[in-house]
């Protein structure tokens, strides 16, 4: 396999570390399941108590196109969680849900070195937390089994279902329709500050997510965040 795995005792942040150590080479991964400083998207924090894995991969020459790697990533640990027995979706457009709770979350950022970009692909994946009393929309793979996962093993799964799944983004892409956790569900999406509702149709080609809106217009979302609608 391409990639190489690294584990560092405690680290604030994988993605930093890799940003800090870009001289690394290519497809070095950073793994530690004592993360004491997560990021999430837009500033947001990821919280990796006791039980967490949290781990990420140098991409210097991604062989997909970078907008893609978030739903690929996405795509690679829902078939590794698949393998072993869970029922996963992906929420577009960077988590990955059990039981409707999320087990795990994605943040792809990009590093400008001279005139190339490279792309650190991060993961948080809820492994044997047996609870998350600050996050009620959190769960493990613990929590849905009643089993313990051994991390290593669970990685290297991992890393070879990423190296198949950035190889085949035709058939990915096909995965991930077939594992839309938004599809067909009413959301509310914060799209450049601004809250649209509407019905996710699904996501298309390109990996953005088609959400028929009220008046019927259907508008193609690159990014934002989306959230269920009650229903009463
Ligand atoms: C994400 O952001 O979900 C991306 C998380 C990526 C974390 C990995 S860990 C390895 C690498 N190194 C890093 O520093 N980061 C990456 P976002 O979509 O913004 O979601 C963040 C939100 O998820 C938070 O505001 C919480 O509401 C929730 N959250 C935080 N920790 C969680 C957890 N362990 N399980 C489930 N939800 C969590």
């Amino acid at each position: 396999m391409a990639y190489s795995v690294r584990w560092i005792d405690s680290v604030d942040s994988t993605n930093l570390y890799l940003k800090t150590h870009p001289d690394l080479p290519d497809k070095q991964v950073i793994a530690t399941l004592d993360q004491t400083a997560g990021r999430g998207r837009l500033g947001r924090g990821w919280d990796c108590p006791k039980g967490g894995l949290a781990f990420s991969i140098l991409e210097k020459d991604p062989p997909a196109k970078p907008s893609f790697l978030p739903l690929l990533s996405g795509v690679a640990l829902s078939k590794t969680m698949e393998k072993r027995g869970y029922l996963p979706s992906i929420k577009w457009p960077n988590d990955v849900y059990l039981s409707g709770k999320k087990a795990a979350g994605i943040l792809v950022e990009g590093l400008s070195e001279g005139p190339k970009t490279l792309y650190i692909v991060g993961i948080g994946v809820n492994l044997n937390q047996d609870a998350f009393p600050s996050l009620p929309g959190a769960t493990s793979l613990f929590l849905e089994k009643k089993e313990a996962v051994e991390p290593e093993p669970f990685l290297e799964e991992f890393l070879s279902a990423y190296e198949e799944t950035l190889l085949d983004p035709s058939s990915s892409l096909a995965y991930l329709r077939e594992h839309d956790f938004l599809k067909g569900k009413r959301i509310t999406l914060n799209y450049y500050g601004e809250g649209i509702q509407g019905k996710s149709l699904g996501i298309d080609e390109d990996g953005e997510l088609l959400l028929l809106a009220p008046n019927g217009d259907v508008k193609k979302i690159s990014s934002g965040e989306a959230s269920l609608l009650r229903t009463k």
